[in-house]
């Protein structure tokens, strides 16, 4: 059992890795095609993590400035060696398998550099990589050999592991399969642990959906070969009504009583028999315990959400904007400032709109099921608004300017629009993400957007939009909500974000 938080991260936050050092834990989760990449928190408790930094802020660090939707920066693997954070990760349809070092997790963080394999000319093809040490000094990197370009591209080749020299950050070897799990679909996010002298390799399988799961083996060596465990899957929620869903992708750590923990993805789905989560694949965390036989188990996680937020953001010229603000593809300052009318965060819009791959957007993870947030808008000399985002074929949005207020929903490229005159300048934008009003039975949905806008200190109701077109269940990408301003025309200025959220 365990009185920590569930989630440990709110909002998109997958594939989540986590290092101790001393008595501080550091955690980094997958960024796909969003800008800072890579975030790390830290924790001096286990229980409270801050964000503090980001491993590239550039699109050139990670090769995504024009990277497809649901490729980008996936899972990492963060570790600690001889004084050195190593972090190694592979960006999909990007750069490829990358390795980054630091002294100070907050950074800055190296370039990265892509570690070859041994003809030393391309990226190791796979994804999910982990980086072990063994005593003599030997460098296993061990991964997901998903295939990700030519024509044997979504292959899978399970899980493959080579020794490399981190100096040149060259394959010593031709990969050679490892233990790949228990027969679920894509074997991975493998890590390697020693454990009192014992290795184990531990794995995700069944896909990143219901069937998800942790499964684990054990060897004497690290490069195997590798004995499965009798009890696996360590942890799934696969045919269960748990309200944490979609568990693993794992990784193992000491907690600060010496107990051992797995932080891990999983999903809050709402709803019935057909459920949908908002909010993306966030972090969670469970209890591991080491039994005689020498194997370990892992509780079912168990939800145990942190209090609502309230968060208030004046862009006043002396606050300069903090780590969780998020741009596509481009870096932020590429599309927002604070210099251009003091007091107010300024978008310069280029005529991307919310379909586009490089909008002029800036916003944040929406990290609660139950969601206002609430901006001023003065589009007195421009065309913007506030959005809702899971990609460019995927988001809602109130729109000002040009005479007029639409709400607009972009539904896997079908559209729908509601406009109201509007004789522009300033006005409040609202877009409300709340709990489905008499749901009852088994029909029902995970949330609906109610939107609308106070225009002259009056509030007008514009619309609502079934939630669930923006989840992971039905979207095509791998990330979760984020909230948002957006320019399309013009320089747009926003002031007094609002957002408040809980999780009842
Ligand atoms: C991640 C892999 C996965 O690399 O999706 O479905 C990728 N599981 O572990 C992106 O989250």
């Amino acid at each position: 059992m365990t009185t920590l938080y569930n989630p440990v991260l709110n909002g998109f936050h997958p594939d989540p890795s986590v290092v101790r050092v001393g008595d501080e834990w550091f955690l980094a989760t997958s960024s796909f095609e969003y800008l800072p990449g890579i975030p790390i928190h830290r924790s001096r408790d286990f229980e409270n993590w801050e964000l503090i930094g980001h491993v590239g802020a550039s699109p050139e660090t990670f090769g995504i400035a024009d990277v497809p939707t649901a490729g980008g920066v996936w899972a990492p693997t963060i570790r600690h060696h001889d004084g050195v954070f190593h972090l190694v990760i592979t960006v999909a349809m990007g750069r490829g398998m990358l390795h980054f070092t630091a002294t100070d997790p907050a950074g800055p963080w190296s370039d990265g550099d892509l570690i070859v394999g041994i003809d030393g000319t391309v990226s190791i093809n796979g994804i999910d990589p982990d980086i072990a040490w063994d005593a003599d000094g030997n460098v296993y990197v061990t991964y997901s050999g998903l295939i990700l370009n030519g024509p044997e591209i979504g292959t899978h080749l399970g899980i493959l592991q080579v020794r490399v020299d981190l100096e040149n950050h060259i394959a010593l070897e031709e990969p050679r399969s490892l233990w790949s799990g228990t027969g679920g679909q894509f074997p991975e996010a493998p890590h390697l642990y020693e454990v009192g002298g014992t290795w184990y390799l531990m794995i995700a399988e069944g896909g990143t959906e219901r069937g998800h799961g942790i499964s684990i083996a054990r060897s004497t060596r690290p490069d195997g070969p590798f004995e499965t465990a009798p009890q696996n899957p360590l942890v799934s929620a696969r045919s269960t009504i748990r309200p944490v869903q979609n568990t693993g992708h794992g990784d193992l750590v000491v907690g600060p009583k010496g107990e051992w923990f797995c932080i891990m993805l999983g999903v809050r789905p709402r709803s019935m028999t057909r459920a949908f989560s908002a909010l993306g694949r966030e972090t969670f965390v469970s209890p591991v315990h080491w039994h005689e036989n020498g194997w370990p188990t892992i509780d079912p996680v168990l939800l145990n959400p942190r209090p609502g937020t309230r968060l208030e953001v004046r862009f006043a010229p002396d606050e300069e904007l903090d780590g969780e603000w998020l741009a596509i593809r481009r870096p932020v300052a590429d599309v927002a400032d604070l210099a251009t009318r003091p007091g107010w965060l300024t978008l310069h819009g280029d005529g991307a709109t919310m379909d586009d791959p490089h909008p002029v957007f800036l916003g944040r993870r929406q990290e609660h099921l139950t969601n206002r947030v609430t901006v001023t808008v003065d589009t007195s000399a421009g065309t913007g608004g506030l959005a809702v985002r899971f990609d460019e074929r995927f988001h809602v949005e109130v729109e000002a300017g040009a005479g007029s207020i639409t709400t607009r929903a972009m539904i896997g490229g079908l559209r729908q629009e509601w406009s109201r005159p509007f004789d522009g300048g300033v006005a409040d934008l609202h877009i409300d993400s709340l709990k489905p009003e008499g749901a009852t039975g088994f029909v029902s949905t995970s949330d609906i957007f109610h939107f609308a806008a106070t225009i002259d200190g009056e509030r007008v109701e514009l619309g609502q939009v079934d939630g669930r077109f923006l989840s992971s269940e039905t979207t095509e990408s791998f990330t979760g909500r984020v909230i948002g301003l957006y320019a399309v025309a013009g320089d747009v200025s926003f002031h007094g974000w609002i957002a408040e959220g809980d999780d009842e």
